[in-house]
């Protein structure tokens, strides 16, 4: 029900909404489906067939082969799986196709409601010189440089040396750090950009390249906003992004330790004119790099609900995902920017199925054994279970734990708390990463950009404080009840305990483990 000029008109809720995605994300919308009382429909590849999204959807249908193409990244078996189903929305989630602009206008001309922005506001964004052109006239403070791509190495020496070095490269078709050349002098520029140039039409089909200047040593720190259909859009505040790693995100956190009340308005106003001059409804989030100066600069905005979400919605108390399918079904938002209170401090973890041994490269499997986390302040979104083996054929992200409490040191300290209660065999994860992030003096003092991580990686790795006797009596006493799970590994398969990650020379069965455990008690 949403309200038009004091006259009352009946929204209609979905009778039945689509996932178009798999993994936590997909679990996530389930949930919100429920809490609203609408049947959920989950899709899945040969290889999801067991996967949890499917077990707590309300029916699924297989889509094809385990290649993302074949399945989630197939448009027309989506929009045949809604069909049969009767589902008059689909909700895309993160990656796969929830910024593909044809797709959304394929489910606006099939009668189906794209859960999201319209498709004009996804293509304006999918072109990040587009993007830049649209803030230009909207007066939007953008890093300086090009809002075209550039036609030749002159004119590129000639901008460049205008705003001085060292500037970037990137791809117009780009985003999230592909394609992109980082160019400290002139001289180096002409390879640069055929460089730049072939990494975009191989990666994009799109070999258009445009020039910025380089922010060094920047934070990097998004603002979520939130837009009906009828023309209202509020923020929602800012997530601190800086912990990535080869630009994929590592932890995030809400609020930034970096922003005060005055910037976080400022930045918020300025993420709500982005959205307005995009045409922009639903969820978005805009990216901002911010410097030294704290000093912020529009790059890119993202059309999709973001994998962060849930530390906006720990600390605004918003379920984001109920929020956008009501915003889908053309109700009015349920708030005003007064209205809007960030209360307490949420950090995310993502545990990835990868080997911190191995260069942190997929490590895919079977998940022989799985004590998860719970209790004051902690919030697993997870799409996996015990028994589930991880495909090799998708993003390794196995679930997002997340920490809340009154303020930083808090939900620091609750997730330390959680990591140590956390607990799987049979696959390899990122766990123990974590443990030495939430040690760190420099990440608890909030002295934080975007190359800590790397600097982290490559600094000594430093023992555990810890040890995970704990974790490994549990381990003990359960691997003794079930005698024959152990030995039914043929080559004793590794177990990570993630007490142990910071120790690289440490993957020791869970057995041996066990047993040495036992043997100490
Ligand atoms: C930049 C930059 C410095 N200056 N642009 C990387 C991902 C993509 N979304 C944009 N990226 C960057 N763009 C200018 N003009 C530094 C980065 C960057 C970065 C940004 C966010 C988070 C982590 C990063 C790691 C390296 C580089």
């Amino acid at each position: 029900m949403g309200r038009e000029q004091g006259v009352r008109v009946w929204v209609t809720m979905f009778k039945k909404i689509l996932i178009a995605n798999r993994g936590e994300i997909a679990v996530r919308v389930i949930r919100a489906c429920r809490e609203l009382g609408i049947p959920s429909v989950a899709v899945y590849s040969d290889v999801d067939r067991a996967a949890l999204h499917v077990l707590k959807a309300n029916e699924a249908y297989a889509i094809g082969a385990a290649a993302a193409g074949e399945s989630y990244l197939h448009s027309g078996k989506i929009l045949e799986a809604a069909k049969r189903s009767g589902a008059d929305a689909i909700h895309p989630g993160y990656g796969f196709l929830s910024e593909n602009a044809k797709f959304a206008q394929a489910c606006a001309d099939a009668g189906i409601k794209f859960i999201g922005p319209g498709a004009a506001s996804m293509q304006m964004m999918g072109s990040k010189t587009r993007a830049r052109q649209e803030m230009e006239k909207a007066g939007i403070p953008f890093v300086p440089g090009t809002s075209r791509g550039l036609d030749s190495i002159e004119q590129a020496k000639d901008v460049a040396g205008k705003i001085g070095y060292p500037v970037m490269l990137k791809a117009a078709a780009g985003g999230g750090g592909k394609g992109m050349r980082l160019v400290g002098s002139a001289k180096e520029l002409p390879s640069a950009l055929e460089a730049a140039r072939g990494e975009a039409r191989q990666a994009f089909a799109d070999d258009e390249v445009y020039l910025e200047k380089a922010i060094v040593n920047p934070r990097h720190i998004e603002m979520q906003v939130l837009a009906d259909e009828h023309g209202n859009t509020v923020y929602l505040g800012e997530r601190e992004c800086s912990l990535q790693r080869r630009h994929q995100k590592v932890l995030e956190e809400a609020p930034s330790p970096r922003v005060d009340p005055d910037m976080r308005r400022r930045m918020g106003e300025v993420a709500v004119r982005v959205a307005k001059a995009a045409g922009y409804w639903n969820a978005g989030t805009i990216e901002f790099l911010v410097d030294q100066e704290k000093n912020f600069y529009f790059l890119e905005m993202n059309t999709r609900l973001q994998v962060e979400h849930p530390v906006t919605e720990l600390v605004t108390g918003l379920d984001l995902v109920q929020l956008q399918i009501r915003i889908a079904a053309g109700e009015r938002l349920p708030l005003q920017q007064e209205d809007l209170m960030i209360r307490g401090h949420a950090m995310e973890c993502r545990l990835y199925a990868e080997d911190p041994n191995d260069n942190y490269f997929p490590s895919p499997g079977k998940i022989t054994m799985l004590l998860t986390p719970a209790g004051p302040g902690i919030r697993l979104d997870s799409g996996v279970y015990e028994g589930w083996t991880v495909p090799i054929d998708y993003d390794p992200l196995l679930a997002k734990l997340v920490g809340y409490g009154q303020d930083r040191a808090q939900a620091i300290s609750r997730l330390v708390r959680a990591f140590e209660e956390f607990f799987v065999a049979g696959i390899k994860t990122n766990a123990g990463l974590f443990q030495r992030i939430l040690a760190d003096q420099d990440f608890r003092s909030g002295n934080i950009d975007t190359g800590y991580l790397e600097r982290l990686l490559k600094s000594e790795s430093v023992e555990p404080k810890k040890d995970a006797s704990d974790v490994a009596a549990v381990a003990a006493a359960v691997f003794a009840m079930l005698d024959s799970a152990p030995r039914a590994r043929s080559n004793g398969a590794v177990c990570n305990n993630p007490a142990d990650g910071a120790d690289r020379s440490a993957t020791v069965s869970g057995w041996k483990r066990a047993a040495r455990v036992e043997g100490l008690t």
